[in-house]
């Protein structure tokens, strides 16, 4: 009988703990991102959760709603700006939109190499642009890793930017990458993410995008060229809703803040190191791979787009004339 009694005593003693710690239960951050596990932006996200939850000693818990769960990157970003959603990580092209100046970013050809990338985007310089996100109801936490973007399609090797003619080409939904492949010579068509059936059936002939994207989203089943032209270096934005991070207490703000820019060193290792490995992927699932296009017809094809009117707006192009400085 003791025994029992003891033993209702240690039952009862157990929900109460149990009622007490979920009293104490962690904040819930949800984050949108429209890649499946295993991409570059849920490396991000499962790093940055995990040093949150670590340095906050529990006190935040991150959701990481993935590939798509809650829909388009612009339809996700409309959700962090009303507030529904906490945090996402999104490609800078659907950005276009909300803060236009963040396109400099993605100019093409802007920068040589990994290394310019580190010194300028993750610098002084990239933390400007992420301070202008305010003004569309987002903090900028830091920049992640895409990559530089690579030209896929299914009819026909391209190697210099003549064999772009005429090709139809899935663009990010951004105006600066439509103009881009109109510049080019090809029939852009902005589209969000994912895009295998499209490719599948046909309704476009090529998209360009980071070898890691073309290898984990199967598009080697549908495309047979791969020209390494690196126009772009595409990037990620790890983003909250404003008015939800500014009431946060300070030294939270600060934490997200630096857990999420060491999640996107983190990031941007393991993306550079898994490259090779890539590209012989591809290769062995029979991709015919073009490693050396003519870059330089490229390059000179797109210098006109400095000159539109999307760039001649002032603080725009101050920026984009920063940028270009220092690369
Ligand atoms: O992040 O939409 C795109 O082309 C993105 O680069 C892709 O979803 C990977």
């Amino acid at each position: 009988r003791i025994f029992l009694n003891l033993l209702c005593v240690a039952f009862f003693c157990a929900l109460l703990c149990g009622t007490v710690s979920s009293a104490q239960a962690a904040t819930v951050i949800k984050l949108g991102l429209v890649t499946p596990p295993g991409s570059a932006q849920n490396i991000t996200a499962e790093k940055f959760a995990e040093l949150l939850h670590d340095r906050s000693a529990g006190k935040y818990e991150v959701k990481i709603f993935h590939s798509g769960s809650l829909g388009t990157e612009t339809e996700i970003l409309q959700q962090v700006q009303m507030g529904a959603v906490e945090m996402a990580i999104v490609t800078l092209g659907p950005f276009d939109t909300f803060v236009p100046q963040v396109k400099v970013v993605s100019f093409p050809f802007l920068f040589r190499d990994y290394a310019q990338v580190d010194s300028v985007l993750y610098g002084p310089l990239g933390d400007e642009v992420l301070a202008l996100l305010s003004r569309a109801g987002f903090q900028g936490l830091s920049f992640s890793e895409n990559g530089f973007r690579n030209l896929t399609n299914d009819l026909r090797p391209v190697h210099s930017v003549a064999d772009v003619k005429g090709l139809k080409i899935r663009v990010m939904e951004s105006t600066l990458h439509k103009e881009l492949w109109r510049t080019l010579g090809a029939n852009p068509t902005p589209m969000g993410w994912p895009i295998y059936s499209e490719l599948q059936q046909g309704t476009i002939d090529g998209q360009e995008n980071p070898l890691w994207v073309t290898w984990t989203s199967r598009l080697y089943e549908v495309q047979k060229y791969l020209s390494l032209t690196g126009h772009v270096y595409s990037a990620h934005i790890d983003i909250a809703n404003l008015g939800w991070y500014k009431n946060l207490p300070q030294d939270d703000q600060q934490l997200l803040r630096s857990c999420m820019k060491d999640a996107s060193v983190y990031q941007r290792d393991w993306n550079r190191t898994q490259l090779a490995d890539f590209l012989a992927k591809l290769k062995k699932a029979g991709m015919i791979v073009d490693e050396h296009p003519d870059v330089e017809s490229f390059r000179s094809a797109v210098l006109p787009l400095k000159d539109l009117p999307m760039y001649q707006e002032p603080e725009t192009k101050a920026l984009l004339e920063k940028f270009l400085a220092a690369t």
